[in-house]
């Protein structure tokens, strides 16, 4: 029996009530019967995927949003709709399809399957959906149609075909964030307005790297795992995504905003976007999922782009890759097979004050970093992988181990190609200063602890209910937030949206390296505690705090907390 047969009778509740506060709570104690008691470990039992070669498919480059006129949309954007919208004008409109249809995630798995592909969920037929290129001070309007088969006709055997999609991180109204109960079902669409205005006017607040993916109440990690999450790229007066920049101030980071050109070669720019998904596949080749799993779900393949084990062309020149863990459970620690160097830029998509030399980059669910690869190193016709060597055997979190050498997960080949042009990108000293923490601003202290009860997922010991306000900041204030993993054996990325934190303290210590930085997800590994520091401005409304652990998320761990004047 599947979970969603389980809640085909709250469907009709979601259907019939409108798209806030609506009836979906009630299946999950129907869900938490099916659920483990505390410590009763579930082994993976789920079969491994069908056998895959690696590094034959090439790696997928999702192209840019194309723009719409604005006279295209039928009917036109409603402004009472939106928080500033007036003073936020749109300069740019995009319209987004959901629909399910079958991906290409390696053609030897597409060869299993009747259909030609593997089953997916995805945006205007592409998973990762297009990606988002703005600029701060030209605003954006997405109309979202949630074209998905409704539950009756869907074929995908996991996944609720209702929808809300959440722009991670960025500065957004509650209205247009992609709120967990703002949700459509088929047939319907949602509006969002991204104002692209930085928090509090202030440049040093300016987001970098994010992605947009399904929020859906009790849905996220099956809805995303079936393909509903793509990246997202904000540009700004220093980080303009063009290495040839001559105007003063522009920090020319490796890139020439080409966007979405052919998939061999030379695509973006030198400004890359990788997106990681771990996934399971059945011997149809369609993507596998334990709903029953509450500790989280873990792929045995690694997919980049929604490529499994793809390879890129490079050049022997400086590139960007902004990585994203897309979950729904894995953490990754990434280095190049040789151990050789990166250097960290940005962390959760937000620029260091200075570059950070690494070997390896360690994600949780959600967790962003962008780092620069110098190939210059090799020479064409080389190659180097880039493979994940942190051992994880279930949802619950990393053991700690690394895995042997002949155990390392492949992820992404890069082929070293012949040099094109000139590489003029550099990587500044010096990137961008982090705000001001004045502590003399802070009007409360809140605790967030994280935690597990009756086989769900706690935050202050209490489940998702969207009927609950758990605290309400006061906007133009600032804020001390304490995050605390009660688990002694779980990870718990924990992510708040809409503002970004810097971290006073990690376990009592000040924050050093690639963590003295913005951030918007903070993986708590067993027992720890985080000391966080918040402005809340420029909007109001409701937002949540959760973990990204989405199937954490999904089975309960997830409060909500409002903006208020
Ligand atoms: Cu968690």
């Amino acid at each position: 029996m599947k979970r969603r047969d389980l809640l085909k009778a709250g469907a009709a509740a979601v259907a019939a009530t409108p798209a806030i506060f609506g009836g979906t709570m009630a299946p999950r104690s129907a869900q938490a019967q099916l659920c483990r008691l505390e410590g009763i470990r579930n082994p993976i039992t789920e079969p491994d995927s069908p056998a895959v070669t690696s590094f034959t498919e090439p790696l997928y480059f999702p192209p840019a949003m194309a723009e719409v006129p604005e006279a295209s949309l039928n009917p036109p954007p409603d402004p009472g709709r939106h928080q500033r919208y007036s003073e936020f004008l749109p300069q740019k409109f995009y319209v987004q399809h959901l629909t399910e249809g079958y991906w290409n995630y390696h053609s030897e798995l597409s060869a299993l399957n009747p259909n030609g592909g593997s089953l997916a969920w995805m945006f205007n037929g592409a998973t990762p959906g297009e990606t988002l290129v703005a600029r701060y001070g030209e605003p954006v309007f997405v109309r979202r149609y949630n074209d998905l088969p409704d539950l009756e006709h869907s074929q995908m055997p996991f996944g609720y075909p209702a929808s809300t999609i959440h722009l991670h991180n960025a500065h957004t109204a509650s209205e247009s964030d992609g709120y967990p109960m703002d949700f459509t079902i088929p047939g319907e669409y949602w509006d969002h307005h991204y104002a692209m205005m930085l928090a509090r006017n202030d440049p040093r607040e300016a987001l970098g790297s994010l992605w947009y993916h399904d929020h859906m109440v009790d849905f996220t990690s099956t809805n995303v795992y079936a393909g509903l999450s793509a990246m997202t790229v904000f540009y700004d007066d220093i980080d303009t995504g063009d290495e040839n920049d001559t105007r003063p101030g522009a920090l020319r980071l490796p890139g020439n905003l080409q966007f979405g050109g052919d998939d061999q070669g030379n695509p973006n720019g030198y400004d890359i976007q990788l997106i990681l998904h771990d996934v399971r596949f059945d011997q149809n080749g369609n993507p596998a999922y334990n709903v029953f799993d509450t500790d989280g779900h873990l792929g045995d393949l690694i997919t980049v782009n929604r490529k499994v084990k793809p390879f890129m062309n490079v050049e022997p020149r400086k590139y960007r890759f902004r990585i994203y863990d897309g979950g729904p459970s894995r953490l990754y620690e990434l280095e190049l097979r040789d151990q050789s160097e990166m250097i960290c830029i940005a962390n959760d998509g937000n620029l260091l004050e200075g570059p950070v030399p690494v070997t390896s980059i360690v994600l949780g669910p959600a967790n962003r970093y962008d780092v620069i690869i110098d190939f210059s190193r090799y020479s064409p016709g080389e190659q180097i992988d880039l493979v994940n060597v942190m051992e994880q055997t279930n949802g619950q979190g990393p053991t700690g181990r690394r895995l042997p050498a002949d155990q390392v997960m492949d992820v992404l080949r890069f082929n070293i190609v012949d040099l094109k042009g000139p590489d003029n990108s550099q990587v500044p000293s010096f990137l961008r200063k982090l705000p001001d923490i004045n502590l003399e601003e802070v009007v409360a202290h809140r605790e967030w602890v994280f935690d597990h009860d009756m086989g769900l997922w706690t935050v202050n010991g209490q489940f998702m209910d969207p009927n609950i306000v758990s605290a309400t900041p006061k906007q133009g204030t600032a804020e001390i937030w304490t995050f605390r993993n009660a688990g002694t054996s779980w990870a718990h990325p924990v992510h708040v949206h809409f503002e970004e934190f810097q971290v006073l303290e990690w376990n009592g210590k000040p924050p050093t390296g690639v963590l003295k930085s913005r951030k918007d997800v903070a993986v708590l590994g067993p027992g720890d505690t985080v000391k966080v520091f918040y402005r809340f401005d420029d909007f109001e409304g409701m937002y949540v705090i959760h973990c990204h652990n989405n199937v954490h998320e999904d089975n309960a761990m997830m409060l909500q907390w409002k903006i208020v004047k």
